[in-house]
């Protein structure tokens, strides 16, 4: 069964995603799809999930990056993201890299340049970062601060890499690579003034060219229809059951609402609960263009009532 990426080529969360497919030596398919809503044609399989990527499996819907990549690994073990036994601690890493260094970056590059990006881009990923009260004159102003923030963080990875190994945990290349390089290959891409910050780092800078080596993987275009054909005409396969432990004592086929944590406006997805664990909250939805679908999230960082 076809592994289908709905995502953007700008989008760095994507790219996170796009390397992991690199390092597994996946080949996949790529459905493009708009870098602000609406997006008609996507939110039949997360059914109003609006962040990039979503990717999807037959009618198995894994959004967010943490869900899909976990999802990757478990079908796809070998080669491991998670060399050396370092289970576990490079989701951490993760919470690191897509919070507070994730946060220093994006008021950077929103902060220098958000007068020379269309206005309603714009206004659409401050409401979603600095939450509904943002006030953008303040975003310019902390710039400094978050320059120097983003500074300090990258001057960890330079640190790690300072015993010459060519990768995070050594001579394989795992998930921390692609986390710290998604965020690097962001700050390069859309800082106009990125150059001089990152000279400052001769060997993230090796690292980030090896990295970039890794590729992702072998995709193929796809249109959006296509893969909406392809959920309609399977089943949903992957369904873990409802953890008997699980401190929120929900039960499964009760109706429920998910959304990522946070103020940035995200609207909820409800459906009928179908697992709930440590890993991952999924929901069963019947919509009227693919017929039944699950839709798996993250449990760390999404909210479920
Ligand atoms: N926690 C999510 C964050 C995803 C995210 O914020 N993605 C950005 C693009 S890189 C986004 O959704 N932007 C708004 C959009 O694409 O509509 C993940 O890891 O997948």
């Amino acid at each position: 069964m076809d592994i289908i990426l709905h995502h953007y080529p700008q989008s760095p969360i994507s790219e996170k995603v796009r390397v992991v497919f690199g390092l597994k030596k996946l080949a996949w398919r790529s459905v493009q799809i708009p870098r602000i809503p609406p997006k008609p044609e996507l939110m039949p399989l997360p059914g109003g999930y609006r962040r990039t990527p979503v990717m999807h499996i037959g009618a198995d819907v894994y959004c967010d990056s943490q869900c899909i990549i976990r999802e990757i690994e478990y079908r796809y073990p070998l080669p491991t993201l998670l060399p050396g036994g370092s289970g576990g601690m490079p989701w951490g890493l993760a919470r690191w890299i897509d919070g507070p260094f994730f946060d220093a970056a994006i008021t950077v590059v929103l902060g220098h340049q958000a007068e020379q990006l269309p206005q309603d881009f714009a206004a659409d990923r401050c409401r979603l970062y600095f939450g509904p009260n943002y006030d953008l004159d303040e975003i310019q102003r902390t710039v400094p601060h978050a320059l120097a923030q983003l500074r300090a963080q990258f001057g960890w990875i330079e640190e790690r890499l300072q015993c010459g190994r060519p990768f995070l945990l050594g001579s394989d290349p795992g998930l921390p690579d692609a986390l710290c390089y998604y965020l690097t290959w962001f700050v390069r891409g859309r800082y106009n003034e990125a150059e001089p910050l990152l000279n400052q780092f001769p060997r993230l800078l090796e690292w980030y060219g090896r990295v970039a080596d890794v590729g992702h993987g072998s995709p193929t275009d796809m249109t959006a229809s296509e893969a909406l054909d392809i959920a309609a005409a399977s089943s949903p396969e992957n369904n873990a059951g409802i953890d008997p432990q699980d401190p929120q004592g929900l039960a499964a086929g009760q109706r429920v609402a998910v959304a990522p944590d946070g103020d940035g406006g995200d609207p909820e997805v409800i459906g009928e609960l179908a697992t709930l664990n440590n890993a991952e909250i999924a929901i069963r939805r019947e919509e009227p263009l693919v017929g039944e679908i699950i839709v798996h999230f993250p449990r760390v960082g999404y909210t479920v009532r």
